[in-house]
C-alpha cells in the first residue's frame, strides 16, 4: 500500500514506505520489535496507552548546532529561502513522517512552524497560512496535535524572561504570542497547551526581584488560562519543569516546586504536569519520582520522552533506551490511571553525528520500541506479580487498630505515647529492596 500525503509530490523520505510492527524476530532495522499498535494491554491498545508524539523542534528543525559547531544536518526540506515556502516544504516532510512511523500525534511552538516576521501582525499572518495548512495534513493523515506551545526563550528579546522579565514591554509582547499559539492550538484541535518557562528564571539573584518575578508568572498563566478558557479551550494546560538551563535557576525547578506555586495563584485545576525524564534527572530526581510527587497531587499529565547522560550534567535529550528506567516510569503511570490527554512526546534528539534521514526513524523506532516493553513489563508487573501485595504489606499496621485511628485523625500524640510504653520495643521489619528489584528484573523478558 502506499501512502501519499504529501500535498506536492515531493518525498523526503523514499525508503521507507511504512514502519510495521514485525516481531522481535525480524531483522529489519525498520520496522517494529515490540510496539504493535492494536495490540491490546490490559482491555486498550498500546497505541491509546501511550499516545505517541513527534517533537517537529527537535526532528525537523534541529539541525545538529552546538555551543562548538554549527548544524551538520542538511534537510533536504530547508532550502527555500522565503519563510513560507520553507515551511510548507518542512510541514510537508513532517507529515511525511509521522505518517510513515504510525505515530498518531506531534507537537510545535509557534517558531517551529514558521520563522517570525518583524512585527506581531505579520508573524500572525504568516501562522495562519501554516494553520491552513495544517488543518489539511491533519484531515489527510489523522494525525493530531498532542500540543501546542509558544517559544518564549529563543528570540534576544526574552534575554530576561518573558513573563518574568523586569520590563513590562516584554512581557507584553510574550503575551501576544502565547494568545496567538493558545488560538492555534485550539484551532488544530490541541489536546493540551503546554508552558515550558526556559528563561523564566535567573543568570544572577544580586540583579532580580524574585518575588516580584514570580508573582509576574503566576498573573502571567491566570489570564492566559482566563483567556483559554474564554476561548472555549477545553484541555489541559501543562506546565513543564526544569531545574535549570538556560537559566542558573528555572522557577519551575521541579514538581514539588511547582505543585506550591500553582496552588498559591488558584491554578491547580486547570493545569498539570507534562514531565521530561532529563529535567528530572537534573534536578537530582528521578523520573519516577517526578511522575509519582504529580501522580500524588492529581496532577499528572503527560511526558516529554528522552534520556539524559550519567556523566553529563546538561539536558542531552537522548531517545530513551533504559528499560529499567522506562519500566518503573510506566509503573507509576499506569497506577495513576494512564494518559487522558496527554501522551509520550519525544522530546529527543538525534546525536549531531546521526547525519543520515534514516537516522531519524531508528531513533523514534528504538524509542517507541522500549517504551511499548516497559509497558507490557509494567502492566504485567501490576497484574501477575506479589509486588503491589508487598508494597501494600510494608504498611498493613495502618489498616486495622491504631494504626487506622490514627490515619483518620483520631490519635493524639499522648495517646501514642501511650500506645508506646504498652507495646515496647518495634520488631524490625524489612524494607526488601533487592527483592522488589528482582520482581522487575524478572519481568523484563
Ligand atoms: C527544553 C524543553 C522544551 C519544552 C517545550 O528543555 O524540554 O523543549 O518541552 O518548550
Ligand atoms: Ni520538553
Ligand atoms: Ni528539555
Amino acid at each position: 500500500m502506499s501512502i501519499n500525503v504529501t500535498v506536492g509530490d515531493k518525498t523526503y523520505f523514499p525508503f521507507v514506505e511504512k514502519v510495521s510492527y514485525e516481531g522481535a524476530d525480524s531483522d529489519n532495522p525498520m520496522s517494529y520489535k515490540y510496539y504493535d499498535e492494536n495490540r491490546l494491554v490490559g482491555g486498550k491498545t498500546m497505541k491509546d496507552h501511550l499516545r505517541f508524539s513527534v517533537a517537529y523542534w527537535h526532528s525537523f528543525c534541529g539541525t545538529g548546532a552546538d555551543p562548538f559547531g554549527v548544524g551538520t544536518k542538511d534537510f533536504p526540506w530547508a532550502v527555500q529561502q522565503n519563510p513560507v515556502a520553507l515551511a510548507k516544504e518542512r510541514m510537508d516532510a513532517a507529515f511525511e513522517f509521522v505518517s510513515k512511523m504510525g505515530i498518531p500525534f506531534y507537537c510545535f511552538h509557534d517558531v517551529d512552524v514558521v520563522d517570525e516576521a518583524t512585527t506581531i501582525l505579520e508573524s500572525e499572518k504568516r501562522m495562519r497560512t501554516m494553520v491552513d495548512y495544517a488543518k489539511e495534513k491533519q484531515k489527510a493523515s489523522g494525525v493530531k496535535l498532542l500540543w501546542g506551545t509558544s517559544n518564549l526563550f529563543s528570540h534576544p528579546r526574552y534575554m530576561n524572561g518573558a513573563a518574568t522579565n523586569p520590563d513590562f514591554q516584554v512581557l507584553a509582547h510574550a503575551g501576544a504570542r502565547v494568545k496567538d499559539m493558545i488560538d492555534v492550538t485550539i484551532e488544530l484541535g490541541g489536546a493540551n497547551y503546554v508552558f515550558w518557562g526556559g528563561r523564566e528564571g535567573y543568570l544572577s539573584l544580586l540583579n532580580t526581584d524574585m518575588k516580584r518575578e514570580i508573582e509576574h508568572l503566576g498573573r502571567f498563566l491566570q489570564i492566559a488560562r482566563d483567556y483559554g478558557r474564554k476561548m472555549g479551550f477545553r484541555g489541559d494546560f501543562l506546565i513543564e519543569p526544569k531545574p535549570c538551563e538556560p537559566t542558573k535557576h528555572q522557577y519551575d525547578y521541579d514538581v514539588a516546586t511547582v505543585i506550591t506555586f500553582l496552588r498559591q495563584y488558584g491554578l491547580e485545576k486547570d493545569f498539570r504536569f507534562n514531565l521530561e525524564t532529563n529535567h528530572a534527572t537534573l534536578a537530582n530526581h528521578t523520573f519516577a519520582h517526578e511522575l509519582q510527587t504529580a501522580a500524588n497531587a492529581g496532577l499528572f499529565g503527560s511526558i516529554d520522552a528522552n534520556r539524559g547522560d550519567e556523566q553529563n550534567g546538561w539536558d542531552t535529550d537522548q531517545f530513551p533506551t533504559n528499560l529499567f528506567e522506562l519500566t518503573e516510569a510506566m509503573l507509576v503511570i499506569l497506577e495513576a490511571g494512564g494518559f487522558a490527554n496527554g501522551g509520550v512526546n519525544f522530546d529527543a534528539k538525534t546525536r549531531r553525528n546521526s547525519t543520515d534521514l534514516e537516522d531519524l526513524f531508528y531513533a523514534h523506532i528504538g524509542g517507541m520500541d522500549t517504551f511499548a516493553r516497559a509497558l507490557l513489563i509494567a502492566h504485567n508487573i501490576l497484574e501477575k506479580s506479589p509486588y503491589k501485595k508487598l508494597r501494600a504489606e510494608r504498611y498493613s499496621s495502618y489498616d486495622s487498630g491504631k494504626g487506622k485511628e490514627f490515619e483518620e485523625g483520631r490519635l493524639t500524640l499522648t495517646d501514642l505515647h501511650k500506645i508506646a510504653i504498652e507495646s515496647g520495643e518495634p520488631m524490625q521489619k524489612s524494607g526488601k529492596q533487592e527483592l522488589f528489584e528482582n520482581i522487575i528484573n524478572q519481568y523484563i523478558r
